[in-house]
């Protein structure tokens, strides 16, 4: 997500101040495909056969990315929303989407959000809404939890919502007031990535330069104390590794970071303005992270 010059202008000065006890081995990206019109990408995903899928804060849009040959084309609008967010694989060659409306002149509009379903099995993308929440108040985060259920974060309700991605039923998981919106925040968000990995709920708070975990039992509800890892750094979407070390798209902190299994945070790639993050899932891609950013950049570097 992207907030006002102003707000980025304080939000980077807290990183720098912050980051002193990083370790730096930042690398240069290399870009894959750049988006002028939608500009804010803002969900990053990989289907099995190696092509990306990129959704964008600024248009409820769906837009496939090729990492090979570095083309890009418009799949699905999501029809009555303006602006998309989270995308998680729920079953082969199926994606969930999180999209409603907000808009930077507009703002958000509670009730607005849905999750819609991808279905790429017939050999073309087939959209159709999975279920529409509206007592959804800012939905962006989405991760897969388990094979018929998936997790949304609630960036202004401060929550997690549970759904099961057969039926469409949902309820709220977890909500605790780390999720919560600043009081300040320029746009009303709070709870911002979030990844479920081995038992743990990752979630970034992104008006609270925070990141932070959470044990979960097997309905999502979490089973012991909230623990925060920084407090310091811009913080967006992120993605666990096989391996269990989490890599963080950081905005305008300028880079993307890495949680080694070890909990050591390293810095893995230098990039300005990223949104989202994902490990590529092919043998010829799996030490490759892909990054998109808020300026329309999809980039990659090795991990
Ligand atoms: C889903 O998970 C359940 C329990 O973990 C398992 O029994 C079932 O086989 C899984 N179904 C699919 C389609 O993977
Ligand atoms: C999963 O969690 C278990 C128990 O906390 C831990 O021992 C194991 O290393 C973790 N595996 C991964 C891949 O993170
Ligand atoms: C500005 C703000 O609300 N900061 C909070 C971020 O979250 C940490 C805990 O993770 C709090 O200690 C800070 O007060």
């Amino acid at each position: 997500m992207r907030f006002s010059t102003l707000i980025l202008q304080v939000l980077s000065l807290t990183a720098s101040l912050g980051s002193a006890a990083v370790v730096e081995r930042r690398q240069a990206t290399t870009q894959v495909f750049k988006f002028s019109s939608p500009t804010s990408a803002e969900g990053i995903a990989q289907r099995s056969n190696g092509q990306l899928l990129v959704s964008f804060f600024d248009k409820a849009e769906l837009w496939t990315v090729d990492p090979a040959t570095k083309k890009a084309s418009k799949l699905v609008s999501f029809t009555g929303a303006t602006c998309s967010a989270g995308i998680v694989e729920i079953a082969p060659d199926v994606f969930a989407v999180v999209a409603g409306q907000f808009s930077f002149s507009g703002g958000n509009k509670a009730g607005s959000w849905a999750i819609w379903k991808v279905d790429f099995t017939s050999g073309t993308a087939v959209a159709s809404i999975l279920k529409a929440v509206p007592e959804s108040g800012f939905f962006n985060g989405l991760t897969a939890f388990d094979n018929s259920t998936i997790l949304i974060g609630d960036a202004s309700k401060g929550a997690v919502w549970r759904m099961d991605t057969k039926t469409g039923a949902y309820s709220i998981a977890i909500q605790d007031a780390l999720m919560n919106p600043a009081s300040n925040a320029g746009i009303p968000m709070g709870l911002d990535g979030l990844r479920y990995a081995n038992g743990t709920v990752w979630f970034t708070n992104v008006s609270k330069n925070a990141l932070h975990k959470v044990s979960v039992d097997a309905t999502g509800k979490a089973t012991g104390s909230i623990s925060t890892i920084w407090t310091n750094t811009f913080s967006d979407d992120l993605w666990v590794g096989p391996d269990g070390s989490a890599y963080v798209a950081t905005g305008s902190a300028g880079k993307v970071q890495k949680v080694g299994v070890d909990g050591k945070v390293s810095t893995v790639a230098s990039i300005s303005g990223s949104t989202a993050v994902v490990l590529g899932r092919t043998e010829a891609d799996k030490n490759t992270l892909y990054i998109v950013t808020g300026q329309g950049v999809v980039a990659s570097v090795k991990v």
